[in-house]
């Protein structure tokens, strides 16, 4: 018999109570073989509520989003991770569909907001046009016709973080494109799924857009120089 795929459902928060309190509760459980909090320092009570619901907690290690995902991911014992935003922007709706996916084999499953019928209600005109170029630059270093490079709502075979280019090239909040970088870059399998991308509950965002959009555009040169002169700069 083929061995089950394990999955750990991994949460970063940053004073994100209201929507933790709106959303989880709507989450099967039983999808994941572990459910992991990276949390930033929540002053919200966003930590306190995790306890209150029986999940593990960590406090993260270094500041930045991506730094807290890579520095929990060594902590995480199961095959693949599923990244789940808990402000109102990932659907729970889609987890058993992603799940199922993941189960399949693939090394990276994207809830696409681009992939039609699929729409994005938090986008404004700046993010959809970044995520427009970045993913048509993602795009042409592989085969699989991606359509949304940039979203956390996703899951992933923890081998791909452990490529050697991972950890080099992540520098900034640039996690989530570098998977799929590495995943196009390496032939490795994708499969997208739509997904609506809701507006965010409560809370703040703390994404700024043009430090984002700089440090993605230094991940994609770098791979590039990777792809055609197999060196890691
Ligand atoms: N652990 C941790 N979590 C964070 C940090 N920054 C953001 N988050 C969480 O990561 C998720 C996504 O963050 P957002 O600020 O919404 O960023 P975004 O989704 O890219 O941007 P929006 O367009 O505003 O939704 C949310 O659940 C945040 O609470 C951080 O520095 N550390
Ligand atoms: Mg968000």
């Amino acid at each position: 018999m083929k061995k089950k795929i394990t999955i750990t459902l991994l949460l970063p928060t940053y004073n994100e109570v209201d929507g933790f309190k709106e959303i989880f509760p709507s989450i099967d459980r039983k999808l994941f073989d572990d459910i992991l909090v990276v949390d930033g320092g929540s002053s919200d009570g966003t930590v306190e509520y995790a306890f209150s619901q029986n999940i593990r907690v960590m406090s993260q290690i270094r500041k930045g989003l991506s730094e807290a995902v890579i520095d929990s991911i060594e902590t995480i014992n199961t095959d693949c991770v599923v990244e789940f935003s808990l402000d109102g922007n990932s659907i729970p709706e889609k987890l058993p569909e992603l799940v199922k996916e993941m189960q399949k084999g693939y090394d990276l499953v994207v809830v696409s907001r681009y992939l039609p019928p699929a729409k994005s209600y938090d986008d404004n005109i700046v993010t959809a046009f970044g995520n427009f170029i970045f993913t048509r630059l993602i795009r042409l270093m592989g085969n699989y016709p991606i359509t949304d490079s940039l979203v956390m709502y996703r899951g992933f075979n923890i081998s791909i973080v452990k490529y050697p280019e991972f950890k080099k090239f992540l520098i900034g909040p640039v996690f989530e494109p570098l998977t799929s970088m590495v995943a196009c870059n390496r032939k490795l399998k994708i499969f997208e799924i739509a997904g609506d991308e809701p507006d965010r509950i409560g809370g703040e965002s703390k994404m700024r857009v043009f430090y984002n959009g700089g440090c993605i555009i230094l991940a994609i040169v770098r791979t590039y120089i990777f792809k055609f002169f197999k060196i890691i700069i």
